[in-house]
C-alpha cells in the first residue's frame, strides 16, 4: 500500500515538475525579443477607463502606416525666425577632476557636464549633434522640455541613433521658462552615467534678472560624487546683496538630498515650472528624484552660504571674499512641494472631467526579461515589452494613478508633457499647483496626476533610475494614429535605455 502511494506521489511530482518546466520554458520563449522591432508591436494596450476610446487605435507600426501620421512629421512648423544655434560634439575624453582623479568619460565638446545651453523664451533653438567617436551611437533628449515629438531624441522611437561620423539637427521653440537638461537617449543607462548630459536653461524674454544664476548638476562618475564635474568644495566670491538663483539638477540615477545653508531662500520652481507664492524657508533640505530639478532663489547675506548634497564633501561655498569654507550640513527637515506655496487656478484640477483614467502600478515578480530569469520590474503586472501602452486622443484630459508596490523609489518621467500632481496617498495637494515631469514615487506611495494630451506623438514614460529603465521599467503613451518608422535594434542598433 505504502509503495503504491509513494509511486503515485512520484508520478504526481514528476508531472508537476514537467508542467512547471514547460510553463517556465514558455515564459522564457515569450520573453525573447527579436533583433528588430517597433515599440508599438509590443505592449499591452490600455485605453483608460471609464471613457471609451473614441477611436480604436491599437494599430501597430505595421498596420498603422495608412492614414496615420508619422512621428517624423511632428516637428516645429514656425521656422520663420533665425535660430539660436549650438553644436554639441559627442566624443570620448579623459577628464581630470579637481582632486586629480581621472575619469574615462563620454563628453560633449570635451567636457562633462557638456556646455550649458542658455536661451530666452520663444527663441528658435537649433542644436547640431555631431557624433565623433561614440561607437554605440548618441541622441539628444531635452529632459522636461515639451518639444514636438520628432525632436524628442529617443533612439528607435523618434529617430535613429546618430553613429560615429554622423550628425543630426534638432530644432524647437523654447516655450517654457525654466531649468532643464539634455542627455543622450541611446543606451542612456551607460552613456548618461559616463557623462553625455548638460544643463539647458530657458530664461524669460527679459533675462533671469539674477546676477548670480548658476545650474548645479549633481552626478556620480565612477563612484565619485561631483557638482558640475568638480569633486571638491568649490568657492566663489559673491557680494552681499547679490540676487541669486541656483538651479539644482539631479543627473544621477538615485535621488539626492540637496541643502542650501547659511541663508533663507525660496523654492521658486520645480521641474522648470514656477511655484505660486513660495514661502521663505530656512534649514530645509530638498530631495530631488533622478532627473528632477529645483530652483532656489535668495539674496546673498553678509555671512557665507553653502550648497551641500547628501553627506558629500563636494559642494559650493559662497562668501564675500570667496575664501570661506563653511561646514557641510544637510538639515533633517525636508521640503514638501505638496504643501508649499499657495493654491492658484491651474488649467484643470482634480474636479475636472477626465477623458481617460489610467493606473500605473509598479511592481516586481519572478519571470524572464529578454530571455534572462530573475525578479523583474512590472507595470500593471506586465514585464517589458508587454508593459502597457496608454492610448490617448489629442485633446484628452488624462488622469494617471501612479502606485509603487515594488521596492525602492522610482522617479517616473513622462516625455513631452507636464503632469499636475493632484494628490499623494489620498491627500490632496494643498500648496501651489505642482507641475512635474519627473515624479519620485517612494515605496508604497500612490500619486494621482493629470495631464492634457496636447502634444501628439509616441512618448516614453519610464523610470529615470536609468538602470531600472534598462531592466524594463519603461512604457509608452501613444496618440491615436501616430506611427513610427523607427525600430529598436535595426542597423543603427537603437537601444534607448
Ligand atoms: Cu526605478
Amino acid at each position: 500500500m505504502r509503495r503504491v502511494v509513494t509511486g503515485s506521489a512520484i508520478i504526481l511530482v514528476c508531472t508537476l515538475a514537467l508542467g512547471g518546466l514547460g510553463w517556465i520554458g514558455k515564459l522564457w520563449y515569450e520573453s525573447r525579443l527579436p533583433g528588430t522591432y517597433s515599440v508599438l508591436d509590443y505592449g499591452t494596450p490600455d485605453y483608460g477607463g471609464p471613457a471609451a476610446p473614441s477611436v480604436v487605435n491599437g494599430m501597430s507600426g505595421h498596420q498603422g502606416h495608412s492614414g496615420g501620421i508619422s512621428v517624423t512629421d511632428l516637428r516645429e512648423r514656425r521656422a520663420d525666425t533665425r535660430p539660436t544655434a549650438f553644436t554639441l560634439e559627442a566624443r570620448h575624453a579623459q577628464i581630470r577632476l579637481a582632486s586629480g582623479k581621472v575619469v574615462e568619460a563620454l563628453t560633449f565638446n570635451g567636457s562633462s557636464p557638456g556646455p550649458e545651453l542658455r536661451v530666452r523664451q520663444s527663441e528658435l533653438v537649433q542644436v547640431t549633434l555631431v557624433n565623433e567617436d561614440v561607437e554605440s551611437g548618441v541622441t539628444l533628449h531635452w529632459h522636461g522640455v515639451d518639444v514636438p515629438n520628432a525632436e524628442d531624441g529617443v533612439a528607435g522611437v523618434t529617430q535613429d541613433a546618430v553613429l560615429p561620423g554622423e550628425r543630426y539637427v534638432y530644432r524647437f521653440r523654447a516655450e517654457q521658462v525654466g531649468t532643464f537638461w539634455y542627455h543622450t537617449h541611446q543606451l542612456s543607462s551607460k552613456e548618461v552615467r559616463r557623462g553625455l548630459f548638460g544643463a539647458f536653461v530657458i530664461e524669460p524674454p527679459q533675462g533671469s534678472g539674477r546676477r548670480l544664476d548658476l545650474p548645479l548638476l549633481a552626478h556620480i562618475y565612477d563612484g565619485v560624487p561631483t557638482i558640475n564635474g568638480s569633486d571638491v568644495l568649490e568657492r566663489r566670491a559673491v557680494a552681499q546683496g547679490t540676487p541669486a538663483r541656483l538651479r539644482l539638477v539631479n543627473t544621477d540615477n538615485a535621488s539626492h538630498r540637496f541643502a542650501l545653508t547659511g541663508t533663507t531662500f525660496r523654492v521658486a520652481a520645480v521641474d522648470g515650472t514656477d511655484l505660486n507664492r513660495p514661502a521663505l524657508l530656512e534649514n530645509v533640505s530638498i530631495d530631488l528624484p533622478a532627473g528632477g530639478r529645483a530652483d532656489l532663489v535668495f539674496t546673498m547675506p553678509s555671512k557665507p552660504v553653502r550648497v551641500s548634497v547628501d553627506e558629500w564633501q563636494v559642494g559650493l561655498a559662497l562668501s564675500a571674499d570667496g575664501l570661506a569654507s563653511p561646514a557641510a550640513s544637510v538639515p533633517l527637515t525636508t521640503f514638501d512641494p505638496a504643501t508649499y506655496g499657495e493654491p492658484a487656478a491651474a488649467s484643470f484640477d482634480s474636479s475636472s472631467q477626465f477623458d481617460r483614467r489610467f493606473r500605473l502600478t509598479i511592481g516586481k515578480k519572478p519571470g524572464f526579461f529578454a530571455g534572462r530569469p530573475g525578479m523583474q520590474w512590472t507595470i500593471n503586472g506586465h514585464i517589458y515589452p508587454d508593459t502597457p501602452v496608454f492610448h490617448v486622443d489629442e485633446g484628452d484630459l488624462v488622469e494617471v494613478t501612479i502606485a509603487n508596490e515594488g521596492n525602492g523609489s522610482h522617479p517616473m518621467h513622462l516625455h513631452g508633457h507636464h503632469l499636475l500632481v493632484m494628490s499623494r496617498n489620498g491627500v490632496a495637494v494643498s500648496g501651489s499647483p505642482w507641475w512635474v515631469d519627473t515624479l519620485g514615487v517612494g515605496e508604497g506611495e500612490e500619486y494621482v496626476v493629470g495631464f492634457r494630451a496636447d502634444n501628439p506623438g509616441i512618448w516614453m514614460d519610464h523610470c529615470h533610475n536609468l538602470r531600472h529603465a534598462a531592466q524594463g521599467l519603461t512604457m509608452h503613451v501613444a496618440y491615436s494614429g501616430v506611427t513610427t518608422p523607427f525600430e529598436i535594434g535595426a542597423e543603427h542598433h537603437n537601444r534607448p535605455e
